[in-house]
């Protein structure tokens, strides 16, 4: 496959960090992910099919990390538990560490059951750790007796397992390792720095005696793959990404490598953890996502995405133009735990109603979400996903330019034809009080061309508006990408404006349909007590104070008035408080009835 030359991207995921919570320990943490860049794919292209076309996969954090669930001692550590063993979790020595297997035996791992409960959740392959970087081997390596088989009291490999049963069940298979990090084998990035004898070991020599082993007898001894999912490069120099790429690229001609091999290389994007980008993306690239706030099973984490959420994750990632892989983190035993089970079988059960909104789909044309939902493309199909389905009896589509030919409302394999017309820019659709589906209604529209719109927002009639700053034109301020941890390894990201001088705006274009008074609310952080003013270019101005926040709230700061349908220029500045660090994530309007 031939690949144009990689773009550096700075947009998503340039390193600036917000001092929200826990920023030291983000900015250790970030340098570890190495540089960003967009992987151009070539039309004809045949590796990655599943990948590029399937959208949605599954991953899987499963090692001795498990087993502690996050507890160590009779204490439970918040975070990710993968990294239990590191200094800022539990700081367990290595040999305490390595002893842990001795307990490990996952015998409740149902290799037939985890790839039937992917298939069931319309994921197309999994990837599965089979070394993190505690540097544990969930594989039967001859290279390195820290493994499942030999330190273990299950002596058996799961992921022979895994490998087979995904075959069986006909979803692909790969998987994720560790290449930079290896905390317990000497010279290993962030472990130790002598051997078992007291000898200095550098990179070079924990490269050549583990990893290149390692990483050939993954991509010899396990069926064809999809994926090798390297992982955390930091500063890892190029030479050693390229290496393994070779080895990947002799072993598996129709493997992927993903882009967190390091120095750029690698095939496609994988964005920030926990990253649905808010507009498309260029090229390749996937989001990785978990289904609770955590990768690997901690026993104190309940907060389970719904099946609603997932597949609204899913259908913005996919919507945004890229493949979305979410994690589940099976217990020490191996089990699944079921509420992420019931979570992916419960949206599963959607997709498989709605394939054709998921599957082989193109970007939204409108570059972003709509407050109601979601679009994906198939030609000169559109699949309008309504999440929040309006009680109005009407559905509103800004600036859509190709003219509809026809449109329906689907309920599965049947459907309804449902009328439009076409008002000011725009397409107003006539339909039930209530959506047919309790998750995400799917309105099939079927065009005359390619859609072809006008990007720019409208202010629904039926739904809260939200306009991000990350579409606003800035002047007098600064507009940055943030990102932090809620809990250590808990990512979140946004785009924000900053550092306000006196005059400065982030201002927005919008198309009004329905004239009225809109109730506005704006989302900040941001401390003392903050003044905002909201105006619309040539009309109304409001402007009040609310309250200090240290992290992102809704504040709602007064009415406006649009007083017929048309464009507006709407702009919002801070006039008091700390203007260097009040933060605007966006504005949200919402008309009053
Ligand atoms: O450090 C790892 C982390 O433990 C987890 O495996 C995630 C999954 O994307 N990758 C790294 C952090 O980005």
């Amino acid at each position: 496959m031939k690949l144009n030359k990689p773009i550096t991207r700075n947009c998503l995921l340039a390193l600036t960090l917000v001092g929200l919570s826990t920023s030291a320990h983000s900015q250790e943490m970030d340098k570890m992910w190495g540089e960003s860049v967009v992987k151009l794919r070539a039309a004809d292209a045949k590796r990655g099919q599943l990948f590029d076309e399937g959208n949605y996969a599954m991953f899987i954090h499963l090692g001795l990390y498990s087993h502690l669930a996050n507890k160590v001692k009779g204490k439970t550590y918040y975070g990710i538990g993968e990294w239990i063993m590191e200094k800022r979790m539990a700081g367990i020595p290595v040999d305490e560490y390595k002893d842990i297997a001795k307990e490990f035996n996952p015998t409740q791992f149902d290799a037939k059951a985890i790839a039937q409960l992917a298939k069931d959740a319309g994921m197309k392959y999994i990837i599965i750790t089979s070394k993190h970087h505690d540097g544990f081997a969930m594989y039967d390596s001859k290279s390195n007796d820290f493994n499942v088989v030999k330190a273990t009291p299950y002596k058996r490999d799961p992921m022979k397992d895994l490998a087979k049963a995904c075959k069986e069940v006909g979803i692909g298979f790969g998987f994720y390792y560790s290449h930079n990090q290896d905390w317990t084998f000497p010279g290993g990035n962030n472990g130790p720095t002598v051997d078992a004898k007291g000898k200095p070991a550098n990179f070079e020599d924990y490269f050549q005696k583990k990893c290149v082993p390692q990483v050939k007898e993954i991509t010899s001894e396990y069926g064809p793959i999809e994926i090798v999912w390297f992982d955390t490069p930091g500063d890892m120099p190029t030479k050693y990404a390229e290496q393994l790429i070779e080895i990947v690229r002799k072993n598996q001609p129709n493997a992927l490598v993903c882009g967190r091999v390091g120095g750029g290389l690698g095939d496609y994007q994988s964005l920030g953890d926990m990253e649905v980008p808010s507009e498309n993306v260029e090229g390749m690239w996937e989001t990785v996502d978990t289904t609770n706030d955590s990768w690997a099973y901690a026993h104190y984490d309940q907060n389970w995405k719904t099946p609603k959420q997932i597949l609204a994750r899913l259908i913005a990632t996919v919507a945004r133009g890229g493949t979305y892989m979410l994690n589940i983190g099976p217990r020490g035993d191996g089990s699944v735990p079921a509420h992420a089970a019931e979570s992916l079988r419960k949206s599963g059960e959607w997709i498989h109603r709605y394939p054709q909104v998921v599957y082989a789909t193109e970007a939204s044309p409108w570059k972003h979400a709509l407050p109601w939902g979601d679009v994906t493309v198939k030609g000169q199909k559109m699949f309008l996903t309504v999440s929040q389905w309006p009680s109005s009896g009407q559905l509103f589509l800004p600036g859509l330019q190709t003219a509809i030919t026809s449109a329906k409302l689907l309920n599965g394999d049947t459907s309804e034809a449902i009328t439009h017309h076409v008002e000011n820019g725009w397409t107003c659709f006539k339909v039930p009080q209530a959506g047919p589906e309790k998750l995400i209604s799917v309105i099939e529209v079927d065009l005359a061309g390619k859609p072809v719109v006008d990007p720019g927002f409208g202010l629904d009639p039926n739904t809260p508006t939200e306009l991000l700053t990350e579409f606003a034109t800035v002047k007098g301020a600064t507009k940055e990408p943030k990102k932090w941890m809620e809990k250590f390894g808990e990512w979140k990201h946004t785009t924000q404006v900053s550092d306000w001088e006196s005059g400065g705006s982030a201002s927005w274009e919008v198309k009004v349909l329905k004239p009225g008074n809109y109730q506005v609310d704006l989302t900040y952080a941001g401390e003392p007590r903050l003044v905002w003013t909201v105006a619309v270019e040539g009309g109304e101005m409001i402007q009040n104070q609310q309250n200090a926040s240290h992290n992102y709230q809704s504040f709602p700061i007064g009415w406006l008035n649009f007083p017929k349908a048309g464009k507006y220029q709407l702009k919002v500045g801070c006039l008091e408080g700390n203007a260097k660090t009040a933060s605007l994530k966006s504005i949200s309007l919402n008309l009053i009835p």
